[in-house]
């Protein structure tokens, strides 16, 4: 019920008040933010971008649909372009009732007959509705209406049509009398005068609404002083968007590229700003029922070796795999799990790393440290159970859901496919406490030793960068942590000598999960066309 007292504020306001127009639901979105207090629905605009003539070709439920998306999507009310009421009073009234539905502020109806004729378009061949059946449909509407707030505004293409000034006003009179909440003067006068001449006429049974497309140059004063109480800039989004959009498509059509064009464009993020694709993470967060306590620590500092031309502008998580960066599918697996709560910690090019939802570390040392110099940026929030993992690595969701169904205080997860002897990349190759079992085994395996110098025939397989830790094992891992970051250079050490350390004290602290495959990670060339980039 809010929009149309909203419209009707405007309507009753002691100062001149203007809408704008807007023509779906972005457009409307776009005058909202604006500031704008409300919105013109127009059925020049409406039937437009439809690919439609403004001759009542749009449909009554095509219309609609346009304006339960708008309504749907601002608050700001709309007075909605009604043309001649898409039929008689009864067709009328159908109307009024699925605008009350809608929330639509109100409506607008025009003293043309069906299928009207834009008012800038062979004017002075169109014709007027007669008197006394306009304001039938006049009455039926406000009959209709079951918001009592709901505007029916009446307007009077007399002075379109070339007729005298006195006719206007007569049919406007006559309007107000059968039950109008407001009136339209529409002119297509270069200039203000006849309107102020119609101003200066009028009896003020109720307010009036102009529509300064050939006179927009008319000072603010000016309407007000003649007393309008609303204005309607009734085209103005549209065609701003032509304009624009003509330049974007000519200039790719003649250049054969966007090249230049990102400066006078809207930016991807901005698209996604008003589509507010945030609020989808808000949304997950507050609603997403299996939320999980866990958070999660991304290390995506390194640039990664081998990978030059791939990362001159990027660091390698933002690589696509098969179209999407391998952080972007590392985010959706943790989303599938639940766990909302992920930080990353980023240091080679951190202004191509800016996913959304997630908090950002930012280590300013990635070149000279190691993994663990990324780790102790984000220490403080390595609490309770987390999840540490490689930003570059990509992986099969399952293989998450099993490490964090783990019942141990720490857990690692091991490729026992020993894939890296055949092809002879570098790998965080581990030693465990048996090789991988088989089918049925449910023998518990811990790790023994990590490093990537191991003798090939002392490897039962490679770590993937995915470590997982809760309660008691939070707190070891931290230690440890911390007791390698004391010493020199510690900040210089990868994750395995922590992992080491942990073994050291306890032969049993670091549970190993074995898989077979499923993964990849970026760091080499060979692994990226695995990945079919
Ligand atoms: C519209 O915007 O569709 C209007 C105003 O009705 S005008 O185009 O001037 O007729
Ligand atoms: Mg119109």
């Amino acid at each position: 019920m809010r929009q149309a007292q909203e419209l009707r504020k405007l309507l009753d306001s002691p100062r001149v008040e203007h809408i704008l127009e807007a023509h779906n639901a972005l457009s409307a979105s776009i005058v909202a933010e604006a500031g704008i207090p409300g919105l013109w629905a127009s059925s020049l605009t409406l039937s437009c971008a439809a690919g439609l003539r403004d001759n009542s070709e749009l449909t009554m439920t095509e219309v609609l649909d346009v304006l339960e998306a708008i309504t749907a999507k601002v608050e700001i009310p709309v007075l909605f372009d009604g043309d001649t009421g898409y039929g008689q009073f009864s067709h009328f009234q159908q109307l009024v009732r699925k605008l009350c539905l809608r929330q639509v502020g109100g409506v607008c109806i025009e003293d043309k007959i069906f299928p009207k004729t834009n008012s800038f378009l062979r004017s002075e061949s169109q014709s007027l509705a007669p008197v006394e059946e306009f304001c039938g449909k006049i009455r039926a509407g406000k009959d209709a209406q079951t918001d009592s707030d709901f505007v029916v505004a009446a307007r009077t293409e007399a002075l379109i049509v070339g007729l005298e000034l006195g006719a206007a006003l007569d049919r406007a009179e006559r309007y107000a009398e059968a039950g109008a909440d407001a009136v339209l003067i529409h002119s297509k006068d270069r200039t203000f005068a006849p309107v102020q001449e119609f101003m200066a006429r009028w009896s003020g049974a109720v307010p009036v609404i102009c529509v300064p497309t050939t006179y927009y140059s008319t000072p603010l004063e000016a309407f007000q002083q003649a007393g309008v109480s609303l204005l309607i800039w009734a085209n103005h989004m549209l065609r701003a968007a032509i304009g624009s959009m003509q330049m974007v498509a000519n200039h790719i059509g003649e250049v054969g590229t966007a090249r230049d064009l990102e400066d006078e464009i809207a930016s991807v993020k901005e698209v996604f700003r008003l589509q507010d694709a945030d609020g989808l993470l808000e949304g997950e967060k507050a609603y997403l029922q299996q939320a999980s306590s866990a958070s999660a620590v991304v290390l995506a500092a390194s640039r990664g070796t081998g990978l030059d031309e791939l990362t001159a502008d990027r660091p390698k998580c933002m690589i696509p795999i098969a179209g999407t960066p391998a952080i972007e599918k590392m985010l959706q697996s943790l989303r599938a799990e639940g766990i909302r709560d992920v930080s990353i910690v980023r240091g080679y090019k951190p202004e191509a790393l800016t996913p959304a939802g997630v908090t950002l570390f930012d280590n300013p040392r990635w070149q000279e440290t190691g993994e663990l110099g990324s780790l102790e940026v984000a220490r403080d929030v390595i609490k309770g159970e987390v999840l540490i993992a490689y930003g570059d690595v990509v992986f099969k969701r399952y293989i998450l859901h099993e490490l964090m169904s783990s019942d141990a205080l720490i857990t690692v997860v091991v490729d026992g496919s020993r894939s890296f002897l055949a092809s002879g990349r570098s790998a965080d190759r581990v030693r465990v406490s048996g090789p991988p079992p088989d089918l049925y085994d449910e023998s518990e395996f811990y790790l023994e030793r990590i490093a990537n110098h191991l003798p090939d025939e002392d490897v039962d397989g490679e770590w993937i960068g995915m470590l997982r830790t809760r309660g008691e094992g939070t707190v070891q891992l931290l230690r440890a942590l911390d007791e390698v970051l004391a010493k020199p250079g510690g900040d210089e050490l990868e994750m395995s000598a922590v992992l080491n350390r942990l073994i050291e004290s306890d032969p049993l602290a670091v549970r190993v999960l074995y898989i077979q495959g499923d993964w990849i990670d970026i760091n080499s060339l060979a692994d990226v066309a695995k990945g079919n980039v």
